[in-house]
């Protein structure tokens, strides 16, 4: 089945009881029972949900996966990747990544004595290195979180798959229309489907997809176990937004590139990042691993200076400036003071995050209409 259909009707099948076409928000919390343990296949509403199993059936088939799992956020979703793992064991995981991501992995789970190496994903080799008798899990972002780079999916599985590791990669700027970690090697594709997925800026939530039988019920076990579980009502608001991803992300595609190129032509504007560039370091893998090149771009101006590019987000009149992205609006999101504000400056640095550096969402709005924005905000 092509994508596009699989948007509209994965997951969703008419309701038996009423025939309505759309899976109904189940608000309950409890189903009553005949007898003890004589029930129809729901129990009780952490456990199992109708709206959330439609949801959960629709993501993993959007990401050619055997099984999905959603969680309260995104962050709830890797919080559910880690427990995993147990004390003495060792992640090696992207250098540029989400703010909130390298938060909860060093301020939490360090706590519980998990160690992470946060390396150059660019570099497979240098991963490689990184290996030892504890590592138990790979983790990536591509494209990266604020950086834009493209990280090779298949070289990193190999290094997975030779040392009997699990890879996991946050498919959450890509979304499951441009890229298929799955199909790549990844174990665990994540998302924070807050972003794509939602689409529409109204929900915070995260999921997971999987082909292992025994990996599912792990981590099943642990999302019915710590009850990170989102509610039936955010569960039918992304099965609703699903139904248009690949029409928004083409959108976002189209839109992304006249943005990206109007900024490159800018003469106050230094560097753009967007990988869909010939320039751009890693444009030979995102051609062969995605089937665009996305609506996310970050840039800087020729000084390094945070005040003049907090005055042009003030000015921004159709950019919203706020942290978030993959809505059908576009944001500004300034990744040095907002979203990876908990990343130590000098880790920031490594990767090439400067203070000054603005990252954009684009959205689904006429692109003329963003680019005179941007143009009235820079000057
Ligand atoms: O916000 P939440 O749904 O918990 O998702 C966390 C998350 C995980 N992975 C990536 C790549 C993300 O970008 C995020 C959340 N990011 C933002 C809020 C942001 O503006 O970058």
């Amino acid at each position: 089945m092509h994508f596009d259909t699989k948007a509209v009707h994965a997951g969703v099948e008419p309701d038996p009881s009423t025939g309505a076409i759309m899976t109904p928000i189940f608000q309950t919390s409890t189903y009553v029972q005949k007898s003890p343990g004589d029930h129809q296949g729901f129990e009780y509403a952490r456990s199992q949900n109708p709206t959330r199993s439609a949801l959960q059936k629709s993501i993993a088939m959007l990401e050619n996966a055997n099984y999905g799992l959603v969680f309260g956020s995104g962050v709830a979703a890797i919080d559910a990747v880690v427990k995993l793992l147990k004390p003495g064991d060792e992640v090696i995981s992207g250098n540029d990544l989400y703010g909130g991501t390298y938060r909860i992995f060093t301020k939490i789970f360090e706590g519980f004595g998990i160690k992470f190496h946060f390396v150059d994903m660019n570099d497979a080799a240098g991963v490689e290195q990184y290996v030892n008798e504890n590592t138990k899990l790979i983790w990536l972002e591509t494209p990266t979180n604020p950086m834009m780079s493209i990280i090779d999916i298949k070289a990193i599985s190999a290094i997975s798959k030779k040392h009997s590791l699990l890879l996991g990669v946050d498919n959450t700027f890509a979304s499951p229309v441009l890229q298929s970690p799955m199909e790549l090697g990844a174990d665990i594709v994540m998302h924070s489907v807050t972003k794509y997925l939602g689409g529409h800026s109204d929900v915070v939530m995260g999921a997971i997809a999987v082909n292992d039988e025994s990996l599912y019920k792990r981590l099943a076990f642990i999302q019915n176990s710590c009850g990170a579980v989102p509610g039936p009502q955010d569960c039918f608001l992304v099965l609703r937004g699903i139904k248009t991803l690949h029409l928004r992300m083409e959108r976002h595609c189209e839109n992304g590139e006249k943005v990206a190129r109007f900024l490159a032509q800018h003469p106050e504007v230094d560097k753009v990042y967007w990988p869909g560039f010939e320039s751009h370091p890693n444009h030979e893998i995102a051609k062969e691993q995605m089937k665009g090149f996305g609506g996310m771009i970050s840039f800087t101006f020729h000084e390094d200076d945070m005040q003049r590019s907090f005055k042009v987000m003030e000015k921004f009149k159709l950019f919203a400036l706020a942290e978030s992205l993959g809505g059908v609006e576009s944001m500004a999101n300034h990744p040095a003071t907002m979203t990876h504000g908990a990343i130590p400056k000098e880790e920031r640095m490594k990767v090439g995050l400067l203070d000054s550096l603005i990252r954009l969402s684009v959205g689904i709005e006429n692109a003329d209409d963003l680019i005179a924005d941007l143009e009235q905000a820079i000057g």
